[in-house]
């Protein structure tokens, strides 16, 4: 009776789960998740409907004039009740089974399924492909089941990636995971829009939303955080590109494992890349605003007052100290809440990283432009 049944809601689903109404559908969850959503919503307007209806129209039939008594009524029809008590509650056990089947599925990660790390913090996504390769954008296989096995270094976040139909909180001091499977590949841009879009873009920040593709020419889904965490919720975004072939996957993870062996990125270049997409934006600003964090305009260079009343020079060795271990030296007027960067940025990325505060610090490189014979600028102690 199930398998018929089962018939009947895809074919209400499908009379009314119109593209225009929910987001594309792009995983083997979807269907049946809209299909159920649909079919669960239209036959609670199917009972609805009548059942307002009879109680408009015995509202008014049996409308007493002003001062006339109530009479009781206990006249009572067995059949009827039977049939009106029996016969929905077969829809509600329908509802329960189809959505507990949907439920168990989603929680039963296949055999075999490729597994990505997902890491939350405020604001932003890290996805960990393993050997140390992490990245803010999701990739994945196309037809081939992905779990993500993720966790928060801080607060409750959500990942939720809406053309999947899929959605799982990510709670701090707990493993959780999702799984998925991907049935729509994204497509690739031209070379030409490619080239284009990087030369208008210019060397920053990519700007997705404006290009809807990835800054290496992949049409993706988005990924958002769907469960309030503070000040900067809304910009918590990311991607998913789903590559068609396992090639087309490994190409991209080696491309952004590491800093061109060839240098053709700067380490300063490659410092401000994973500025940008490493999560330290979100707490630093590079234009002199206080975020949770310092500005990196006072950083490199800069003499430090440390919550313990020490005060030190942030040179070199104090900006990795402060990336690998940052509650040891606490600035401050700033909370300890910078999360440790430990195994998770190489000693290059951090050595780029320093290059990089070098060239955005007023007491850094711009002062250093004296030596080249550029203006004379204050001595950076002076700098206040
Ligand atoms: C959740 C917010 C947060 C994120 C994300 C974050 N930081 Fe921080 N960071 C802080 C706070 C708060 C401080 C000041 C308190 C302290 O010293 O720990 C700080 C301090 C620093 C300092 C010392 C700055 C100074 O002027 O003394 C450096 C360097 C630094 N962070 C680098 C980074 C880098 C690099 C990243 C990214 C890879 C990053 N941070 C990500 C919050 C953050
Ligand atoms: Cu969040």
């Amino acid at each position: 009776m199930f398998a018929k049944m089962n018939n009947v809601f895809s074919l209400l689903g499908d009379q009314f789960s119109g593209s225009e109404w929910f987001p594309q559908q792009a995983s083997t969850f979807a269907k049946e998740n809209d299909d159920l959503f649909f079919a669960i919503t239209w036959l609670c307007v199917l009972f609805f409907v009548p059942i307002a209806g009879c109680l408009f129209y015995f509202a008014l039939k049996y409308k007493k004039p002003k001062g006339a008594k109530a009479e009781s009524n206990t006249a009572h029809n067995t059949p009827l009740e039977l049939a009106w008590s029996i016969l929905p509650s077969f829809f509600l056990v329908a509802m329960f089974v189809y959505g507990a089947q949907s439920y168990l599925n989603r929680r039963t990660v296949p055999d075999g399924a490729n597994e990505v790390g997902l890491r939350a913090q405020m604001w932003n996504w890290q996805l960990d492909y393993g050997n140390g390769v992490i990245n803010p954008e999701l990739h994945i296989l196309v037809d081939e089941p992905t779990k993500l096995a993720m966790r928060s270094t801080d607060v409750i976040h959500s990942v939720f990636i809406p053309a999947f139909r899929a959605k799982k909180d990510v709670v701090p001091g707990r493993y959780n995971y999702m799984w998925f499977e991907a049935d729509v590949a994204s497509e690739k841009v031209s070379d030409e829009t490619l080239a284009s879009a990087v030369k208008e873009n210019g060397s920053d920040e990519w700007d997705y939303d404006k290009w809807q593709f990835t800054p290496d020419g992949y049409k993706f889904f988005d990924l958002y955080c769907t469960e309030y965490c503070g000040k900067n919720h809304s910009i918590m975004q990311s991607v998913v590109v789903v590559h068609e072939t396992e090639d087309d996957l490994n190409a991209w993870i080696k491309k952004v494992s590491k800093r061109p062996d060839d240098g053709s990125v700067s380490p300063a270049e490659w410092g401000k890349k994973l500025y940008n997409q490493r999560g330290c934006k979100g707490c630093h600003s590079l234009d002199g605003s206080k975020r949770v964090g310092p500005s990196f305009k006072e950083s490199y260079g800069n003499m430090r007052q440390l919550t313990n009343g020490d005060s030190v020079k942030a040179d070199a060795e104090y900006i990795r100290n402060s990336i690998l271990e940052p509650k040891k030296q606490i600035v401050a007027g700033y909370q300890p809440v910078m999360p440790s960067y430990k195994g998770q940025l190489s000693e290059d990325d951090i050595a780029s990283i320093t290059a990089f505060l070098e060239t955005v610090s007023d007491y850094g490189r711009k002062v250093g432009a004296e030596d080249e014979g550029g203006s004379t600028t204050e001595e950076p102690t002076e700098k206040e």
